[in-house]
């Protein structure tokens, strides 16, 4: 059908734009990384990255959608020459069948002369884990070629405690869910200072998606909750800044 053409094509002529969305890391005042999120063309009906997955899963084309993405990111990412880490996001799918087998990701890394120790691979909770002794191996593999691995959109998708407990991320990105309105909702600010708790225990560090207010960070900085993203801080962009105004002061 038609969006399975559009798609063929997209595939075909490498017709993604990665965008760059900074990390913030209001402990030092810094940008920490940038997470690439893909779009399809402007005027295409995949354009969202939402229906162009979609449909690449309907097609059989997932794995090879999700490493052109992986692959176009990388390339950007180092032509910007933008600073700290590069967060990709990846499908539990794809880590599993063909870039595991032949180390995709780090050819890709190698042909721009970046190193893995400057990518943090970001698990989509999107997909359900259906052999997690599997997902371990390979989540392990990717650590000793020095990647991070960071659960995404914990508290939005499949058994996110499990995935937690068992693939023992690096860092886990809480959600916007967890943190919109956290500075009016009493009762979110104490559940996600029970899960930084929880993560300083294990030695994982959480990252807050989906910063919108001023008031939304404070309440994350006296949480000592330093590591954010959201349209607060900039949106993602082609060509995004390299540094930012210093966060609200508390
Ligand atoms: O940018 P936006 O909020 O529209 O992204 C929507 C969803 O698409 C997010 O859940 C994000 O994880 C996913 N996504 C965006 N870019 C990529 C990509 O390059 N690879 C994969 N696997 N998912 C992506
Ligand atoms: O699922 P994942 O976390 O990978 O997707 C990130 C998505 O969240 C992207 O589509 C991005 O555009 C979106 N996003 C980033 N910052 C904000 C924000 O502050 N508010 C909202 N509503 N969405 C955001
Ligand atoms: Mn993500
Ligand atoms: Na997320």
């Amino acid at each position: 059908d038609h969006e399975a053409r559009e798609l063929a094509r997209i595939l075909d002529e490498a017709r993604i734009t990665p965008l760059f969305q900074p990390i913030v890391d209001a402990g030092c005042q810094g940008i920490f990384g940038y997470e690439a999120l893909a779009r399809g063309p402007s005027d295409s009906p995949l354009h969202s990255p939402l229906t162009l997955f979609d449909t690449a899963r309907h097609t059989g084309r997932l794995v090879e959608l999700d490493l052109l993405c992986r692959r176009l990111a990388i390339e950007a990412f180092a032509r910007l020459g933008l600073p700290g880490r590069l967060f990709l996001n990846v499908m539990p799918t794809s880590l599993l069948e063909q870039d595991f087998r032949e180390g995709l990701t780090r050819t890709f890394l190698d042909g721009v002369g970046l190193s893995p120790e400057r990518v943090v691979i970001e698990l989509t909770e999107h997909l359900p884990i259906h052999d997690y002794a599997l997902m371990r191996q390979a989540v392990d593999h990717y650590r000793r070629m020095g990647f991070q691995v960071a659960l995404d959109d914990l508290g939005a998708g499949y058994s996110s405690l499990r995935h937690w407990a068992e693939l023992r991320p690096d860092f886990v990105k809480m959600d916007r869910h967890f943190v919109q309105d956290i500075d009016r909702d009493p009762g979110k600010g104490q559940f996600l200072g029970s899960l930084l708790e929880v993560s300083r225990s294990l030695g994982c560090r959480v990252i807050a998606e989906g910063i919108e207010t001023a008031g939304e960070q404070r309440c994350l900085w006296s949480m000592n909750c330093t590591l954010m993203q959201g349209y607060l801080f900039a949106r993602p962009a082609a060509d995004p800044p390299r540094s930012l105004e210093p966060p609200v002061p508390v």
